[in-house]
């Protein structure tokens, strides 16, 4: 299913309202860094946000080591030919991702 890109001035206002992430990919991407106490804090809160990415059918792309967690987020449905772009399900998850920390 194709998916709407957001524009110039919708992800300025996403990367405005949260200023924790920032543009990745040439403006196709968001990422956020995050560190926790220990693995275990890190693990609990990559459980819940597996959760949330079932529940918005959005999943992120991330890497962890120890206590630390990178996310990017994109939509592959968006630019399906070039690696996905940033739409509106980005941000829906970037909110939700945000309201757990
Ligand atoms: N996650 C992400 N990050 N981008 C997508 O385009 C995407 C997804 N598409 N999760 C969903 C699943 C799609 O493949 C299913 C069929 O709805």
């Amino acid at each position: 299913m194709s998916v709407a890109e957001l524009n110039e001035k919708e992800v300025a206002t996403l990367l405005a309202d949260h200023p924790e992430w920032s543009s990745a990919r040439d403006g196709k991407a968001v990422e956020r860094k995050f560190q926790f106490g220990d693995f275990s804090e890190a693990w609990g809160f990559m459980n819940r946000v597996a959760l949330l990415a079932e529940s918005h059918d959005h999943h992120p792309e991330w890497f962890n080591v120890y206590n630390r967690v990178e996310i990017t987020l994109t939509t592959h449905d968006a630019a399906p030919e070039s690696g996905g772009a940033l739409s509106e399900r980005d941000a829906k998850m970037v909110a939700s991702i945000d309201g757990l920390v």
